[in-house]
């Protein structure tokens, strides 16, 4: 009987968990500790699968605590209590059972982890914009490139390079494959956008690391150096702003015919303020940077 109202009550919840979608699961438990904003279809695949795997721990979890709580309550020392049950050994279906249930839990974690780690780390053929991220003490130069490198004759046909006083700004278009292909001049750093979910180190020497992205949300969105290399380390940002192709195709004409970051921002609509980076700043060394003698550092 009891095992029968066990299983009712794992169909039931199988029932609910499959009625609602990840989505709704992780918005009630504020994403069980994952970041919810990811913009690309790459982190929500990781997110979901964040949430599913804590779903199947928690069911793990709720059962042997189930177990547990129950045999303390159930053979606890009182009074006129049930005897100890007759110890038994060599269960054989209870150890098939033990044997092959977690396997098959780490079976299919494996699988879903494979899948999905394979698809975060997919290159195309043909991406739509290739872009070379330059790392270096303390700063960031995206280039972008004509073609990815596999290619020959591969080219840069822009750059934006970052400055103690200027946050580089790379402009990428939504919904179409944008691969990033990482070179450090010094020590090794990491291109990190958190709303990308997703950061890989930038290698110097001949290590090139690429990945590829699909950024389907506009909007603007800080990056972070996430490896810590030197005393500017937490001053290393950039930001990428996602506009339509069309104002992509209008901003990368700009910055050809020789207009800078700013101009070729406000030639594609942005103006005032946000010719520049809107989520982050470019520090004030003079506050910040305690070698320099008063009044040395104008
Ligand atoms: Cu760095």
């Amino acid at each position: 009987m009891r095992a029968l109202g066990l299983s009712a009550v794992a169909v039931a919840a199988l029932a609910f968990l499959s009625g609602c979608g990840a989505d709704d699961v992780g918005k009630v438990f504020d994403g069980f500790g994952w970041p919810q904003q990811g913009v690309t279809p790459q982190a929500n695949q990781m997110y979901e699968m964040w949430i599913w795997s804590v779903i199947a721990a928690l069911a793990v979890g709720f059962f042997v605590w189930g177990l547990i709580f129950w045999c303390v309550i159930v053979y606890r020392k009182r009074a006129g209590g049930p005897e100890l049950p007759t110890q038994t050994r060599f269960n054989l279906p209870i150890e098939v059972l033990y044997t092959v249930l977690p396997f098959l839990i780490i079976a299919v974690l494996f699988y879903y982890t494979a899948v999905i780690q394979t698809n975060v780390n997919k290159l195309s053929a043909h991406p739509d914009v290739t872009v070379e991220v330059v790392a270096f003490k303390w700063n960031w130069q995206f280039n972008y490139r004509s073609a990815p490198d596999t290619d020959a004759g591969a080219q840069t046909v822009a750059t934006t390079t970052g400055a103690s006083d200027y946050i580089p700004v790379l402009v990428v278009p939504t919904g179409k494959t944008i691969r990033f292909e990482e070179h450090s001049q010094d020590v090794i750093h990491s291109f990190w956008v958190p709303e990308m979910l997703f950061k890989r180190d930038v290698f110097p020497g001949n290590v090139r690391n690429v990945f590829e992205a699909t950024i389907v949300q506009e909007g603007s969105y800080v990056g972070r150096c996430a490896e810590l290399c030197g005393q500017y380390h937490s001053m290393m940002n950039f930001e990428v702003r996602a506009v339509s192709p069309e104002r992509y195709e209008a901003f990368l004409a700009a910055k050809k015919s020789g207009k800078s970051t700013p101009q070729a921002l406000a030639a594609i609509g942005f103006t005032g303020k946000d010719m520049y980076a809107t989520k982050t700043f470019p520090f004030d060394s003079k506050t910040v940077d305690q070698r320099v003698p008063s009044g040395a550092g104008n």
